[in-house]
């Protein structure tokens, strides 16, 4: 994420004073509320989401609700590891890539669910265990997140990888039980697959501050603390007749972290309180800046996974219920989120090579290191670069790999070789660097790293 926060600042300062502007908050009075959900949600910067089953996509009574109602859709069940990777190496992305035509013809951008979860495995995956299972978990990730690559809003990387009750621990599953580490790998694959998805953790039972949303929050902070690659946390928000008084707080807590954080599974059991906890819910996420959408999980009551329950915002006849007025209440009554700068990449530095030479020996210019993630067979790379007191307008850092280690994916950098000596130059946005300054880049690789050590050369 430091590339991101670096190309901002680049970008705002660019724009200093004439498009300042661009930062007004999208304000909306109830005069010119909308009348659906995605007006009303992308009037105030957020969108509005269902899980979609695309068998259902044929069926036009379903698809006028969504069509109207909805500015983001998610697959139920076809972007799963059973789904996707039915036979190991063998993908299939037919009722995925059915969702992304339809969201794009639409104008809904995608969530995408998930990468990996314990749930919803390949029975070849089921019976996998260690080093084996590692390598195809990390190669699921990169493989499906590199199909949708650009065409995906948010990921969920992980799903519902801690345990319930009072331990806020994980959950034991064969993906835990290939090391603690394995869930900063997916992470780090899914970035250097897609950079441009939001990455999400996704899990349940955290609609409060409770042990469970306490070691996940733990998890994030320590995530953003080592620069692991994480944007947001997903609530699913499978409730019950009563909310937790503290479900904004939680929500807040975490967005505190520096993560957007998401509602993205709402339905609630039907009664007496089903709508007031929909408009709360909504609230919830309106008061909070860093709330950037919500998404229940399906369409009409008949839709939904939780059979009789009649958990959602239409009747299975597509009639909009109580709990859908106080949802479109409350998104119309919230206050807007500040629109970002304009996102136009700052133009390219000067291209005209320095008059004289570096004079500068190169231990000045900059300085390198790094830390490793590894396991039976392959690793994971993070690589600080910090500048000299000179500081950098590029910088390359080189790497002698031990026999049999190679490079396969490589982020924030661009990498020229893949064996032996292997070299890693700057990309446009993170090669000047101010004295002192720090930046972060990552590969992942094959074999063994152990024991490498970078030399860092600053221009
Ligand atoms: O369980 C509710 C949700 C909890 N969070 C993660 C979500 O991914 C999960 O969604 C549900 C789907 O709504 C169900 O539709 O995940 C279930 C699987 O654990 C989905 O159920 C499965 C059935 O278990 C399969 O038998 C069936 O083949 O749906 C499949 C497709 O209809």
């Amino acid at each position: 994420m430091k590339h991101r926060r670096v190309l901002r600042a680049a970008v705002t300062v660019a724009v200093t004073g004439a498009l300042a502007a661009g930062m007004t908050m999208a304000l909306t009075t109830s005069a010119n509320a909308g009348t659906t959900l995605r007006a009303s949600a992308a009037e105030k910067g957020r969108y509005f989401g269902a899980a979609v089953a695309t068998g259902k996509l044929s069926t036009s009574a379903y698809v006028t609700v969504l069509n109207r109602e909805f500015n983001s859709v998610v697959a139920e069940n076809e972007m799963k590891w059973d789904a996707t990777e039915p036979q190991q190496g063998q993908f299939r992305y037919t009722g995925g890539d059915r969702l992304v035509s339809h969201a794009q013809a639409n104008g809904m951008s995608v969530r995408g669910h998930a990468l990996l979860w314990y749930q919803q495995q390949p029975g070849w995956a089921q019976n996998m265990s260690g080093s084996t299972l590692r390598s195809a978990m990390i190669n699921h990730v990169t493989q499906v997140a590199t199909h949708y690559r650009g065409k995906i809003h948010s990921w969920d990387v992980v799903n519902e990888a801690f345990a319930d009750g009072g331990s806020g621990g994980r959950r034991d599953s064969n993906l835990q039980r290939t090391g603690n580490d394995w869930i900063e790998a997916a992470f780090r694959a899914a970035r250097a697959a897609d950079p441009g998805a939001k990455l999400c953790y996704n899990d349940y039972n955290t609609d409060g501050i409770n042990a469970k949303s306490t070691g996940i929050y733990n998890m994030v902070r320590d995530f953003k603390s080592r620069g692991v690659p994480i944007d947001c946390v997903g609530f699913q928000s499978h409730l019950g007749t009563s909310l937790a008084s503290d479900y904004q707080a939680n929500l807040q807590r975490f967005a505190d972290l520096g993560v957007d954080v998401q509602i993205t599974e709402l339905d609630v059991m039907t009664g007496g309180n089903q709508a007031n906890i929909y408009g709360a819910v909504t609230r919830a996420c309106m008061n909070v800046s860093r709330c950037t959408g919500i998404t229940v999980w399906g369409v009409r009551d008949c839709d939904s996974w939780r059979g009789s329950d009649n958990a959602l915002l239409f009747d299975c006849n597509g009639n909009k219920k109580a709990a859908y007025t106080n949802v479109l209440n409350a998104l119309n009554a919230g206050p807007g989120i500040p629109t970002d700068p304009p996102t136009d990449p700052p133009t390219d530095p000067p291209t005209d090579p320095p008059t004289d030479p570096p004079t500068d020996p190169p231990t000045v210019g900059c300085s390198a290191s790094v830390s490793l993630n590894s396991w039976t067979g392959g690793f994971v790379a993070s690589v600080k670069v910090t500048a000299g007191s000179a500081g950098t307008s590029g910088w390359n850092v080189g790497f002698t790999l031990p026999s049999g280690a190679s490079v396969t994916n490589t982020w924030s950098a661009t990498a020229s070789g893949s064996t032996g000596t292997v070299r890693f130059a700057n990309v446009n946005y993170n090669g000047r660097l101010g004295a002192g300054q720090v930046t972060e880049f990552g590969f992942q690789g094959t074999g063994s790293a152990s024991g490498v050590t970078p030399t860092c050369t600053a221009s």
